[in-house]
């Protein structure tokens, strides 16, 4: 494989409707888009950095300057034979996962579609389509709460993720219990908006059999999630402070978390994702596919990873019309709760150009050669 160069895409896509979470309101996804372009291929990664740094401390500014200021630089001084020599080369410099897992994702799919391999089979996937869940946002009322998931169940999804925080958190989980029942498989995530001096008021959480809370605390509170998880009888899911395989190895062994979440972009790309994936396996830990209101683009990596046989719960991989009106790729659609697999070469997917066209704010050409 030889790279010529790396285009950055800023789009701007407008939500369907507002997402708001315990960190703010999202109405619409301001995304990176990384092309890499070869002598033979291109391929695609998407930046799941967003707006401001409110969910981690990257940001899409943020990471489109140290892609040009480092990352790509690195990479033209060192260029990878392929995808797996990326994160070696990019090592030097701190942080910055999701920049480097887009630039990683990028080339690996370009690697693969040069020659014809798809990203399921590459990562080790075993199914050809999987569960989806949807994760719903806090809303102004509980009646609009209600309407907006009986919606959802409608559409078929498997699994409801409600977003939670101070002040919202065990009035919705009743109320949803007792409109749709005991069998919906339902979860809750407070993106760190709690302390462990709360954990009475998340254990009251525990008579309405949630499936689990995701990241009730701060990501560096490690050690309050292993008291949390010995006051709280739901399990704990962690989100934010999963970074890394080690930083997994770590949770669980500590007792931290007995389910985790695995964000490609949060822990650097899809290769360290597989190693987060063979960790929880090793230990009996499941895992599932979280989401960062992408594209087509990543939904379509992100959903051939979690058809990986550790991926046992459903993940936040819901389908382009949750999200867009219109998606960048040809839409991924709800097929019975179900998304398939893209079984085309690389993620299987790419950018329909009008569209693209449509949404781009500015690009930029970063040569390598
Ligand atoms: O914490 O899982 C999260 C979206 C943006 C940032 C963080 C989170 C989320 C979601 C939505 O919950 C997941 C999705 O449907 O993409
Ligand atoms: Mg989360």
């Amino acid at each position: 494989m030889k790279l010529t160069g790396i285009e950055l895409r800023r789009v701007r896509m407008p939500l369907v409707a507002p997402f708001r979470t315990s960190f703010g309101t999202a109405t619409e996804r301001d995304v990176l888009l990384v092309r890499a372009v070869t002598g033979e291929a291109e391929g695609w990664g998407e930046c799941v950095a967003m707006t401001d740094p409110l969910y981690s401390s990257e940001y899409v500014e943020a990471a489109a300057d140290v892609m040009r200021r480092y990352l790509v630089p690195a990479l033209a001084d060192r260029p990878p034979a392929d995808a797996v020599a990326v994160a070696p080369a990019l090592r030097p410099f701190k942080g910055h996962r999701m920049a480097k897992a887009a630039l990683e994702t990028a080339i690996l799919d370009a690697e693969l579609r040069e020659t014809g391999r798809t990203f399921a089979r590459e990562l080790g996937a075993t199914r050809d389509r999987v569960p989806c869940g949807v994760s719903v946002g806090i809303t102004d009322s509980v009646p609009e709460l209600l309407d907006t998931v009986g919606g959802y169940l409608a559409e078929g999804y498997v699994r409801i993720k409600l977003k939670i925080e101070p002040g919202w958190d065990v009035a919705p989980v009743r109320a949803v219990r007792e409109r749709y029942g005991d069998d919906v498989l339902l979860q809750v995530d407070a993106n760190t908006a709690y302390t462990v001096g709360d954990a009475s008021l998340l254990a009251a959480l525990d008579p309405f059999g949630l499936l689990l809370i995701e990241q009730p605390l701060d990501e560096e509170d490690i050690l309050g999630h292993v008291e949390l998880s010995r006051r709280v009888r739901t399990p704990i899911c962690l989100d934010e402070s999963i970074v890394s395989a080690r930083a997994a190895a770590d949770a669980i062994r500590l007792g931290a978390c007995s389910i985790i979440n695995v964000k490609p972009g949060r822990v650097g790309g899809y290769l360290e994702s597989r190693r987060i994936h063979d960790v929880c396996v090793a230990n009996g830990v499941p895992v599932w596919c979280g989401g960062m209101l992408e594209t087509g683009v990543g939904r379509a990596a992100n959903v051939a990873l979690a058809a990986l046989p550790g991926f046992t719960l459903p993940g936040d991989t819901s389908a382009s019309d949750r999200y867009f009106r219109t998606d960048l790729t040809e839409p991924f659609v709800l097929e019975d709760g179900h998304l398939p697999v893209p079984d085309g070469p690389g993620i299987g997917v790419a950018p329909r150009p009008e569209i693209l066209a449509e949404v781009t704010t500015a690009t930029e050409w970063l040569p390598l050669a």
